[in-house]
């Protein structure tokens, strides 16, 4: 179990913030001179229908800051959503690193936290199957340290040199800029085609895993093994974790695309209301740590980001813990703003030569001289350091520092030779000592030579209904792939991850399953021989590695959000009896009827509806319960809407409940067809009276299941 967080006293950071926030309550309007503004609204003339004049210093200074208001996206993980918080370690972890925050448990770490998808652009949806973004940046008392991750432990490529290739090949295509935030065309399954070492995270990114429930039901990886270094200076290298208490949850395919389409800012509202609720989201911090004696025992190496260490290989050990409790004042001047990067470490904390990482520490800061547009970024108040900063580095664009003195350099002795270096006792940073001898070569190791084991071991430790969505995955985004060579490339390679599932993709899409030709030619360099760098199947110690599967997750009723279809003639008891039973386990009720405004329930109370059948849809919920009471059935009954909000929460195998008559209306839809055929057990929907309390227990105890079952059954219209 989590351990309790002590209440927060001071956030350094939020001080810190607060120090540049602007509050217009009670105030005059200003220019940005600072001069009261008299009329906002109407331009400066020669006469009232004259032109407007150019002395008007108040629409040229109002106009012209408008048309600068924007800045690039950022090229990829453009968009996202973020919110402040705090971490705090469980116990001191002086043993492996001398981190300071990693140190004291009574100490609170402000964190400013970004969750982003990859491919799309800033105004695309959150529900687009991709790979998430999960940055932390940990304010620390030794400056800032960034642990830049995704919510998929590895990675498409293993060095950084082919990023730029991947993502163009996933952005939409430069002819006609088709598809927004999706990879599936032609041009992301060329590549990947051809990219046999993405297999493993082709298997992640098909997965469900790509479609989280809410960001806050989705696991954090540092992908990347990094180094922890103690006061004594031995290292140890280290995988890092977030572990969300909520459990990791995700939505189906089908759901995710009617949300984009419903509510394309669905995971960003779920993380802003949550907090706003005192819902705040929840991760433990997890690391793997392996001696360094250790680095080749795995039969793969840790250098390569297309390979994790299996968590029953190396446990992951839960050292503290994450909590997001204050929503930013403002989007743009934070969320958007916010530079992250890998390369900003704190003492105790190190690399290793993976050559993505390499790569990575180069990029971040380049993009943001882009982005952001001076090297002067990290003044803007969301990435400023708590711990103050001294140095030589002087000028450039928006320089916010007044730097005294005359000394800009060093050594000096004009400035009493300050600011000084720091001994590494202390705190100065000073690099692990790693020996390294080699020649120069432009080459990949051949460690890193096996593509398919754990893909493999993947796939096999997914329960059925994660292995049938992979597949389906896989069936939709090739059959919308327009190059039949393309799609045929693919089974050739899906085939080496498992034959079973290379064989039901290509059956879909009319295929046999053949072997690629040359599947490793494109991968080296022109004069490279491919028999050189052939695929080595490496044996794996395990065969199944069940924390790989979301199925064992743990479930929580906490902030899930439950539908209850009403009209007017409700049974008030029956509606109020199951909204109180979710309520009382931190879940959310809306009542959803034909129209906005109130329902009257059978006794004559007023009960104010929360969305209108036209403005919400099942795919918003996790769950739906259908009250008692002859007369709203009735006429929820005769309401399109109303049937296909049943229907379709059924397909995306959410618990149901129906109370007395409620059971006429879920008779009415496509369930009622379900429930009447005696071979099916109808998982996760309960008919039953709510009086006597039969099914309000079961109910709400499902809420946070899928019911993946039903998918067996055939498929649902709607
Ligand atoms: Fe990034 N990545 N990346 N990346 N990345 C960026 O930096 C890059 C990689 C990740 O919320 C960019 O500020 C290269 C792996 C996140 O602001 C850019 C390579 C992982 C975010 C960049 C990678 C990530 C970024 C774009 C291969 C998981 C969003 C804007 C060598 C461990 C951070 C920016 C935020 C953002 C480069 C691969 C995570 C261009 C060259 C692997 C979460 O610098």
């Amino acid at each position: 179990m989590a351990k309790k967080a002590t209440p927060q006293k001071e956030d350094k950071k939020e001080i810190d913030l607060n120090l540049n926030k602007e509050n217009s309550t009670e105030t005059f309007m200003t220019t940005d001179q600072g001069v009261k503004i008299n009329d906002d609204t109407n331009s400066l003339k020669a006469g009232e229908r004259g032109p407007s004049l150019l002395e008007d210093f108040i629409l040229r200074e109002k106009i012209t800051h408008f048309d600068h208001e924007r800045i690039p996206e950022r090229v990829v993980h453009a968009r996202g959503a973020a919110a402040h918080g705090y971490f705090q370690v469980y116990e001191s972890m002086s043993k492996y690193t001398k981190a300071g925050f990693l140190q004291d448990p009574s100490l609170k770490t402000p964190v400013f936290v970004r969750f982003s998808t990859v491919a799309g652009f800033r105004g695309s949806t959150d529900l687009a199957r991709d790979v998430r973004g999960f940055a932390v940046k940990f304010y620390t008392e030794e400056g800032n340290y960034d642990l830049v991750g995704n919510n998929i432990p590895v990675f498409f490529i293993q060095d950084a040199i082919k990023f730029p290739d991947l993502i163009h090949a996933v952005k939409p295509e430069p002819n006609n800029e088709i598809p927004q935030a999706a990879s599936a065309h032609d041009t992301f399954w060329d590549f990947i085609s051809l990219t046999p070492e993405s297999m493993h995270m082709i298997m992640w990114a098909m997965s469900d895993r790509a479609l989280p429930r809410s960001y806050r039901m989705m696991e954090g990886f540092g992908v990347h093994t990094f180094r922890f270094i103690n006061e004594k200076g031995i290292a140890h290298f280290v995988k890092f974790h977030w572990k969300p208490l909520l459990g990791i949850h995700s939505v189906v395919w089908d759901e995710a695309q009617k949300i984009s389409g419903k509510d394309p800012d669905f995971h960003r509202r779920d993380l802003y209301e949550a907090i706003e609720n005192g819902a705040y989201p929840e991760w433990e911090f997890g690391v793997q740590i392996i001696p360094e004696k250790d680095e080749h025992k795995y039969g793969f190496d840790l250098l390569d980001p297309t390979k994790l260490i299996p968590e029953e290989l190396v446990p992951v050990q839960r050292i503290g813990k994450m909590v997001l409790n204050r929503n930013p004042d403002n989007f743009f001047a934070e969320t958007e703003q916010v530079a992250f990067h890998p390369g900003h470490v704190v003492p105790g904390i190190d690399f290793t030569n993976d050559p993505l990482l390499q790569g990575r520490l180069f990029s971040y800061t380049d993009t943001q001289l882009s982005r952001l547009g001076s090297p002067n970024f990290h003044e803007i108040p969301i990435n400023r350091s708590v711990n103050a900063v001294h140095n030589n580095q002087r000028d450039g664009h928006m320089r916010q520092q007044i730097n005294k003195g005359q000394a800009s350099y060093h050594p000096n002795t004009l400035g009493g030779g300050c600011p000084y270096q720091a001994k590494m006792s202390e705190g100065g940073f000073a690099s692990y000592q790693e020996r390294v001898d080699g020649n120069k070569v432009r080459a990949r190791s051949q460690s890193f030579m096996d593509f398919f084991s754990q893909a493999t071991l993947f796939f096999s430790s997914q329960s059925k209904p994660e292995q049938k969505h992979i597949i389906d995955a896989l069936r939709f985004e090739l059959g919308k792939v327009q190059t039949v060579a393309i799609r045929q490339r693919m089974i050739g390679l899906l085939a080496y991850v498992d034959k079973k599932l290379a064989k039901e993709v290509a059956d879909n899409l009319g295929l046999e399953v053949m072997p690629v030709e040359g599947l490793l030619n494109h991968n080296f360099g022109a004069d490279a021989n491919p028999e050189d760098y052939q695929n080595h199947k490496a044996k794996q110690s395990i065969t199944q590695s069940p924390a790989l599967s979301m199925a064992g997750s743990a479930k929580s009723v906490q902030t899930r959000q439950v539908a209850i279809l009403a009209a007017n003639g409700v049974d008030g008891a029956s509606l109020k009896k199951v909204k109180n039973a979710v309520e009382k386990e931190g879940g959310q009720v809306k009542i959803v009827a034909l129209t906005n405004g109130a329902i009257t329930d059978n006794k004559g109370n007023s009960i104010p509806v929360d969305m209108s059948l036209l403005t919400s849809a099942s795919v918003l919920f996790d769950a739906l319960y259908l009250p008692d009471g002859e007369q709203n059935n009735k006429a929820l009954q005769q309401d399109g809407d109303a049937i296909h909000f049943i229907n379709e929460t059924y397909k995306h195998c959410k618990a149901i409940a129906a109370d007395g008559a409620g059971a006429e209306l879920l008779n009415a839809s496509y369930v009622g067809m379900k429930i009447k055929d005696k071979a099916n057990d109808n998982p996760g929907v309960f008919i039953g009276k709510s009086s006597n309390g039969s099914i309000v227990a079961d109910f709400v105890s499902a809420i946070p299941t899928r019911f993946y079952e039903r998918e067996e059954k055939g498929k649902v219209p709607a």
